[in-house]
């Protein structure tokens, strides 16, 4: 932090600049600093007004979320907002960019706010599982009433400056010039001897005695269950009906229940588990124009993200008719994009201009990354490789996006290996933000370093993954979904499954994964598939509703049926006789299974295979993993991944289960991973083990 506060002077007003890059965090230090300049600005008589201003990029992003998990430092946000308020000097914040959280907190605890037009206000701090904890419960309703401060608080989303400035939060927009214009509009503040305008002495605007009864009955159900949003509502509650202190205290004590809750420290690891830093990024090489090859839903996708994001690419196909429908599907997207205000008109068309279409293979020539997602078929993937590696430029990286096959075979056909890597986006992949980056053998630092750069330009996750089948999220998913097909031939029902598993917060029960997904699929990937566990109980219920041509949705029946007039899903009687006549023919034993059975065996299963990838070294830490299931499979972020949430229910106890599930199912899929027996043994979580190692 650099404090330049008290240096900073034009004429009669001080200029207080937040500056801890790289988003002004209101650290520890910070807080020190502004206090600090607080008391020595208002007993200056040379000073008449105050300025707060963010160095960089932004205004000031939050509270220091690494603060959270050690004992808090005086002074503390709240008390040190309360004591802004009540300078006896007029103080103007001058907000631009990120003013997020106790961001936004310290400019309403300012007298007078002004904005660039780049300002993003709000309250993310739910996405923390978090409330604002400095005051803004109490401070900005009295600006922008209860249904906008409800809204901002309870969804995280921020508002530009028109929202800003339509709401009353801010007085100004200045243009050009934030410093100045803010410099020039303290002095005619103080010139004009206007007041102190403490937001926290505006009187609270009225409520009916029901409103926050409805507010907590508009929160989503999975939104109600969590610590958070039910807090905003009563930190609110709290602000109508008690003195300003008492609220600012009721807010305090509702923040720290949250901040020391599971769920919050879930969200703490994922927000920063997120934003592991890339490796090499000095060495990523510039990538301009793109292409990728095979126009499906997947290729199209690809292509989406990256002509919204800058990068040329063409679109290449064999077919005319496919490239024609990949085309459209790309155009269409783009524009259902800016009706929805995600893009501005005229970003639309420049990305719609940036893709083109071609039927010739040798139009990748010119491409500076490649990336392939034709046939899931090992024979044809090495073909596309052989020839891209005769046609592309050298030094251009060949990306497979295969989900399942071997990188180091793929990339052995391109003659280049050290050119070729995996980049496993997930579908829709305008949408998912998920991508795992497949190290091959022989993968090259720069091209990895440029998987990663193009990644994150893209607007997407990367999380390093090393090759082996189904990479990390797919192989875990195998044994996820083993559990689930053992326990539909056992006897639950596929809805029993889904509902158990949605209960437990996955984004989808996993039989209506593979309805929407498609069951031929992965039909098609497991016959292929060599190391496929030889158990015909294995897969065994989806298998057999791919032989019968119940691909799922797009058949209008699979695990369900999806024959009303709105194609919506519903138990199919049909499929209970189905697979119990199965599992007769297999000799499993049909039986009635408890929901605390089918999230247990799935749940666990995960567990179990996430910590034999983490000792085989194909994913780098157990937050890699988390990352890749939360953002990949709609595991619950409140459960902070897999691996996180074994470290929630404690390892010893997690161990336990499986050598029950041993007992009852047999070692052959539940025994447990050498790691988890070692650190359960040392009392230790997956956490300590990272942290071990990252020395
Ligand atoms: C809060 O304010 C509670 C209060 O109500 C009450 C308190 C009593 N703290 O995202 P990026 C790091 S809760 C610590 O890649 P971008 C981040 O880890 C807070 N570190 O950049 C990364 O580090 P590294 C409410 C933070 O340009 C680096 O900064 N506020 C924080 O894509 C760059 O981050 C929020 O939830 C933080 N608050 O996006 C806002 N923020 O380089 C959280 C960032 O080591 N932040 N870092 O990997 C954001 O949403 C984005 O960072 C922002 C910039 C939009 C600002």
């Amino acid at each position: 932090m650099n404090a330049r506060a008290a240096a900073e002077r034009d004429g009669d007003v001080a200029v207080f600049t937040f500056d801890n890059p790289p988003v002004n965090a209101l650290s520890h230090p910070v807080r020190v600093a502004l206090l600090a300049a607080i008391e020595a600005l208002e007993a200056d008589a040379g000073v008449r007004a105050i300025v707060l201003l963010g160095a960089g990029r932004n205004f000031i992003a939050g509270a220091d979320v690494r603060e959270f998990d050690r004992p808090p430092l005086e002074p503390l946000l709240p008390g040190l907002l309360s004591r802004l308020e009540a300078c006896g000097k007029p103080v103007v914040a001058a907000l631009h960019g990120a003013t997020l959280g106790g961001g936004a907190e310290t400019a309403l605890a300012s007298h007078y706010r002004c904005a660039a037009g780049d300002l993003q206000f709000g309250f993310p701090e739910v996405n923390l599982g978090l409330l604002p904890g400095a005051g803004g419960t109490v401070r900005l309703p009295r600006i922008a009433g209860w249904q906008a401060a409800f809204e901002m608080m309870t969804s995280g989303k921020p508002i530009g400056i028109d929202a800003a400035i339509g709401l009353g939060i801010v007085d100004r927009h200045i243009d050009a010039e934030l410093r100045a214009g803010a410099i020039a509009w303290a002095r005619e503040i103080a010139a004009s001897r206007m007041p102190p305008r403490r937001v926290s002495e505006l009187p609270i605007p009225p409520s009916r005695p029901s409103q926050f009864e409805e507010f907590l009955r508009a929160l989503p159900a999975a939104a109600r269950r969590l610590p958070a949003p039910p807090r905003i509502v009563e930190a609110l509650a709290s602000a109508a009906m008690l003195p300003v202190d008492a609220a600012l205290a009721r807010a305090r004590t509702l923040f720290l229940e949250c901040v020391n809750s599971t769920e919050s420290r879930a969200f703490r690891h994922l927000f920063f588990a997120e934003r592991g830093a890339a490796p090499d990024r000095d060495l990523a090489r510039p990538v301009n124009q793109a292409a990728v090859l095979g126009a499906g839903t997947m290729g199209s996708g690809i292509a989406i993200s990256l002509a919204s994001s800058g990068i040329r690419v063409t679109l290449v196909e064999t077919k005319d008719e496919a490239l024609e429908t990949g085309l459209n599907r790309v155009h269409a997207a783009i524009t259902a994009a800016a009706r929805k205000g995600r893009l501005s008109a005229e970003a639309a068309a420049a990305a719609r201009e940036r893709v083109r279409g071609a039927l010739e293979f040798e139009a990748v020539s010119g491409a500076d990354l490649v990336i392939e997602a034709v046939f899931e078929n090992l024979a044809v993937k090495k073909e596309v490789f052989a020839q891209l590696g005769a046609l592309c430029l050298p030094g251009a990286v060949l990306a497979t996006n295969t989900s399942t096959l071997d990188v180091d075979a793929i990339a052995a056909a391109s003659g280049r290996p050290a050119d070729v890597v995996g980049m496993h986006f997930f579908s829709p992949a305008n949408v998912m933000r998920l991508v795992e980056i497949v190290r091959g053998r022989q993968s090259s630092r720069e091209a990895i370093a440029t998987a990663f750069a193009v990644t994150k330009r893209i607007g997407k996750i990367g999380v390093p993954v090393g090759n082996g089948f189904g990479f990390v999220g797919n192989r875990m998913l195998y044994a996820y979904g083993r559990e689930k097909e053992l326990m539909l031939l056992e006897g639950a029902k596929p809805e029993s499954i889904d509902k158990a598993l949605q209960d437990f917060g996955m984004a989808m029960g996993p039989n209506a994964v593979g309805d929407l997904a498609g069951l031929d699929i992965g039909f098609q990937v497991r016959r292929e598939w060599a190391g496929r566990p030889d158990d015909p109980r294995f897969y065994r219920v989806s298998d057999m509703l791919a032989e019968l041509g119940r691909f799922g949705q797009k058949t209008g029946r699979g695990f369900y049926r999806y024959d009303g007039p709105n194609g919506e899903r519903t138990a199919d009687p049909e499929i209970v006789d189905l697979i119990r006549g199965e599992a007769e023919r297999l000799k499993v034993k049909q039986r009635n299974i408890q929901s605390a059975e089918i999230i247990g065996r799935c749940v666990l299963a995960l567990i179990n295979e996430g910590a034999r990838i983490l000792e085989e070294g194909i994913a780098a830490s157990p937050a890699d993993i988390d990352v890749i299931w939360c953002n990949g499979y709609g595991f619950p972020r409140h459960r902070g991944g897999p691996m996180f949430h074994a470290d929630t229910l404690g390892l010893a106890a997690v161990l336990e289960s499986i050598r029950g599930y041993a007992k009852v199912h047999g070692e052959r899929y539940w025994t447990p991973a050498p790691l988890l027996v070692t650190l359960a043994g040392a009392n230790k979580r997956f956490a300590d083990w990272q942290a071990e190692r990252s020395g």
